[in-house]
């Protein structure tokens, strides 16, 4: 494959309808979500060719989570596994906080295992994405991330990194390390500053991160845009305004504009802007994934105000 290659753990989705505390929602919505999955949705509306590799039980939400992404058009390896689909149940305080619980220990998606992942998928990719809440869901999931990015590596594909922190999944102590050798093993990079901050110091997050060896460095800060080194260069694109809806999934199509750009080629501050026009089309729908762009919609936007 010519595209981008991701894979990790995608759950049922249950986001409580309308803005409140769940003891008071009136409806309910289901759907899919996964930092990965959501990423490899976001390149194929953009015109680019991704896969999803990921394990999935024998429930109807695993069957969901097959179909919604092959009908995203993405490339969608389903490895079958004899437990359960993990879930994630969802209600929004605010347009701006979303408070999330999973139901995801010991879950088909956490059983991933470096036997998983075809070593072909990883040499031929154009990107191997990964993000840092794999390694934090078990150990066998841990060693397929760091396996996929040494078999990247050696063939010369570029990896990218979301660190994704995920405080739910495993404290700042665990997590740090680990997360510092994957940014360490990778050429690109995203993160929110305080996600940076767990492993490099404050100072100048750019460029600390960016001595740990990745050439492209982007920091994401929601509603302030992102800053980037890439390539030595420094770079700053400003966030879009927008009425927030639900904020989870604005860092993934961040990452899905700033990808499926690169591989078409396009400029550094090109990604950037596609990157920012996608996370703000993301928080305005709720849901993980159903607010991601298309090219066309990216153009009829082109920089203006999403608040209507
Ligand atoms: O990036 C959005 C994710 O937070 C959501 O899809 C859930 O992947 C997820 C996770 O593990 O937190």
């Amino acid at each position: 494959m010519t595209g981008l290659f991701t894979f990790g753990e995608t759950m049922g989705l249950v986001v409580a309808d309308g803005i409140g505390p769940l003891t008071y929602a009136r409806g309910f919505s289901f759907g899919i979500g996964g930092a990965e999955s959501n990423v490899a949705i976001g390149v194929a509306r953009l015109g680019g060719e991704s896969c999803w590799l990921g394990r999935v039980g024998p429930d109807a939400t695993g069957a969901l989570i097959r179909s919604r992404l092959e009908a995203a058009g993405v490339r969608t390896i389903a490895v079958p596994d004899p437990t359960f689909t993990g879930l994630m149940v969802r209600y929004r305080r605010s347009g701006e906080f979303a408070h999330v619980d999973y139901h995801r220990a010991g879950s088909a998606g956490s059983r991933l295992n470096p036997a998983d992942l075809p070593p072909s998928e990883l040499r031929e990719a154009a990107v191997v994405h990964v993000t840092g809440i794999t390694p934090a869901l078990s150990e066998t999931c841990r060693a397929a991330v760091f396996q996929a990015v040494e078999t990247a590596r050696d063939a010369g594909v570029p990896v990218s990194i979301d660190v994704n922190y995920r405080a739910k999944l495993w404290s700042r102590f665990d997590a740090a390390p680990v997360l510092r050798d994957l940014v360490g093993l990778a050429d690109i990079v995203f993160a929110s500053p305080d996600e940076a901050a767990l492993f490099v110091d404050e100072d100048d997050l750019l460029g600390n991160l960016a001595k740990l060896g990745p050439a492209e460095v982007i920091l994401k800060d929601g509603g302030k845009g992102c800053v980037a080194q890439i390539g030595g260069e420094r770079h700053a694109v400003p966030a879009l305004p927008v009425t927030v809806i639900d904020p989870v999934g604005a860092g993934d199509a961040f990452v899905a504009g700033y990808l499926a750009d690169r591989m078409a080629g396009a400029a550094p501050e090109q990604r950037l802007t596609t990157a920012i026009a996608a996370g703000a089309f993301a928080v305005t729908v709720s849901g993980d994934c159903e607010g991601l762009p298309d090219r066309a919609e990216l153009a009829a936007l082109g920089g203006g105000d999403l608040r209507r």
